[in-house]
């Protein structure tokens, strides 16, 4: 059976990812594919337990190396329990964040060196990487904007400006590294606009997978 593909989206806070993820599942199923939507931190029992750690306010100030080894902790459970399974049986994976976000937060954000991201990353998960990444980008005060009106914030939408800025620059500097996998699309213009552009990248990969 021919693997599924691995699709992933991507973005600082606020920008829609949420929002854009049944736009994608929508576009993919139409197609008649069978299709598992996921998120990180999360996706499995224990990883959404995880999830409330490191998002809740209980544990402030965790230690970096804490937080990276968690954030990865929940990935092996997903991988082995969810992602991989789905995969191997031929269904397409969409998931809400991946490792490109560990890059982007503890990487960029908390200025732990990607060397030793990449070492947990080929540990956990192997030769795993997903096919296409979108990553929604916008200004850092409209995403703040943005999220901070749907709900109070989480440990990382509590984090300063300048720690998006670097989240933002990270997640643009992987796109520059990886054109063949990576799709940014501007996520500051209106939800019609961004949901178009969503569905033509999705569109073109549908169709140059299915060829
Ligand atoms: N994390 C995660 C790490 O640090 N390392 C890791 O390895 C991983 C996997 C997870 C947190 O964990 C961190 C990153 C995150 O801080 P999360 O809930 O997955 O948290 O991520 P959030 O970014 O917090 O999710 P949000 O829900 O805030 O952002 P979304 O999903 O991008 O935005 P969405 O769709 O909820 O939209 C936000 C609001 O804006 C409106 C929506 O209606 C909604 O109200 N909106 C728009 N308004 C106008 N125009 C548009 N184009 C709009 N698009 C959306």
């Amino acid at each position: 059976m021919t693997q599924g593909a691995f699709i992933t989206i991507e973005g600082i806070e606020g920008a829609g990812k949420t929002t854009c993820m049944q736009v994608l599942a929508d576009r993919i199923e139409a197609h008649g594919i069978p299709l598992l939507q996921t998120r990180e931190p999360g996706g499995t029992a224990l990883g959404e337990d995880l999830r409330e750690l490191l998002l809740g306010h209980r544990h402030t100030g965790m230690a970096d190396d804490t937080e990276l080894l968690l954030m990865f902790a929940a990935r092996a459970e997903h991988i082995q329990r969810r992602i991989q399974p789905a995969l191997d049986q031929g269904q397409w994976v969409l998931c809400d964040r991946f490792t490109d976000a560990t890059y982007a937060y503890q990487g960029a954000g908390r200025d732990i060196p990607g060397e030793r991201i990449a070492i947990l990353e080929q540990w956990v998960q192997g030769a795993l990487r997903p096919e296409l990444t979108i990553v929604m980008d916008l200004p850092v005060a409209q995403g703040l904007e943005r999220a901070g009106k749907r709900s109070t914030p989480d440990r990382f939408e509590s984090e300063q400006a300048a720690f998006f800025e670097r989240v933002r620059q990270g997640y643009l500097d992987i796109a520059r590294r990886e054109p063949g996998r990576v799709q940014v699309v501007d996520a500051s213009r209106g939800l019609e606009e961004v949901t178009a552009g969503i569905a033509q990248v999705i569109d073109d990969f549908i169709g140059a997978r299915n060829g």
